[in-house]
């Protein structure tokens, strides 16, 4: 009989990633998803048939351990959260209750149904903030600058303070940016990449951004979704940063995105002080030795494929659409 592996928020770029890979691997995988008033399954439509899709929501305790009690996993992957730093300060208490408890519900609903599941939760790069080390490694202290981030702190602590106390086998994964086509249209990566594809097609003449010398450690979803799952196959749970040890500014970013269509970005790119944030995060880069060493992990996308790689993506998405509505 194949395993069963739960994923909270499947509906997310991660979540959808790291469906694929179990489905491959011969996982029998539960979705836990909130009810909205339209259905976002898009990401998962087309594995949709090989999923078992339930209702829960990390606000709602007694829903976790129904969940789990129904579908006994023997892995759970914690990925939902408010994930969108910049909304954080806008809903500082929805963000704590989401990303930071929503943590300690789930964990304590394994606590009572099924301490043996073993559990990763999705701590963050954000964690380290106001970097007190250059680069990053599990052992540099955290330095949360946004209520998000100040939030993955705590459910970042919570699951160790949980392995500790009740022997849980919790692993936490200190992911740097990553992402792909399936990225939110909000986050810098993709608001680039789909403006460049509009700009392309006609449909716009620029894009506005903020702060564009942050930097950040990007890498490609799919590669860090295979780490998540290789963190539950240790012997002993642990911590690990995930991360491809480069960094790059926002507008390195918008240089080779517009340039890879023949574009000059400083023509198409307006900044206003509407999308910078109270508190910055300027520069992340990480350190996945031990990644490397103990889990036999590595990225496989460079930073320029990963970019040139999201613009074809979207230029294909905007024309398909673009056809669709001219047909
Ligand atoms: P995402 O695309 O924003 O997905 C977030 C998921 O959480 C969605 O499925 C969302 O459901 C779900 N969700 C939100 N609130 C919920 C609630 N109250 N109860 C249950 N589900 C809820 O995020 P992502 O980029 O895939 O990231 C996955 C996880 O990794 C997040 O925890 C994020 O904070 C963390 N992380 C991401 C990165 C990155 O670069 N992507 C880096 C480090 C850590 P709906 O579809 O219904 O909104
Ligand atoms: O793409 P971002 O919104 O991602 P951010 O804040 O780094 O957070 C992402 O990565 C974290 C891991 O480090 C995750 F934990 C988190 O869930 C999320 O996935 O912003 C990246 C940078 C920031 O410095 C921001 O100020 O881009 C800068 N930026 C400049 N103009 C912008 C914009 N960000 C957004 N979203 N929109 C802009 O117009």
């Amino acid at each position: 009989m194949s395993r069963t592996a739960l994923i909270t928020g499947i509906t997310g770029q991660d979540g959808s990633h790291l469906a694929e890979l179990l489905l491959d691997l011969g996982y029998h995988v539960v979705g836990m998803v909130r009810r909205t008033s339209t259905v976002n399954f898009e990401r998962i439509a087309h594995i949709q048939e090989r999923l078992t899709l339930v209702p829960g929501d990390l606000l709602d305790q007694y829903s976790l351990v129904r969940v789990l009690q129904e579908h006994r996993p023997a892995e759970v992957y914690n990925l939902a959260a408010q994930s969108f730093v910049k909304t954080s300060w806008d809903q500082p208490v929805l963000t704590g209750e989401v990303t930071a408890l929503g943590v300690t519900r789930l964990l304590d609903a394994i606590r009572i149904v099924d301490p043996s599941i073993r559990f990763y939760q999705a701590s963050s790069s954000e964690m380290f903030g106001k970097v007190q080390e250059v680069p990053q490694r599990e052992e540099t202290p955290f330095y949360p600058r946004s209520p998000y981030g100040v939030a993955k702190v705590y459910g970042h602590w919570i699951t160790v303070n949980y392995r500790e106390s009740y022997d849980l086998f919790a692993a936490s994964g200190i992911l740097f940016n990553h992402e792909g086509p399936r990225r939110g249209l909000e986050f810098v990566t993709r608001k680039i990449t789909n403006g460049v594809a509009r700009i392309k097609h006609g449909l716009q003449d620029h894009i506005v951004l903020g702060n564009l010398d942050a930097r950040r450690d990007w890498g490609w979803a799919p590669d860090y979704v295979r780490a998540m799952w290789l963190m539950l196959q240790q012997d002993a749970p642990d911590d690990f940063v995930i991360a491809t040890g480069e960094t790059h500014a926002v507008q390195e970013f918008c240089e080779i995105a517009f340039g890879h269509v023949g574009l000059d970005w400083r023509q198409h790119v307006r900044q206003d002080p509407a999308f910078m944030r109270p508190a910055e995060v300027e520069l992340l880069i990480g350190d996945a030795s031990k990644a490397k060493s103990k889990l036999g992990w590595a990225p496989t996308v460079s930073f320029h494929d990963l970019v040139s790689g999201m613009v074809d993506a979207d230029m294909a998405v905007v024309k398909a659409a673009n056809t669709a509505v001219t047909a």
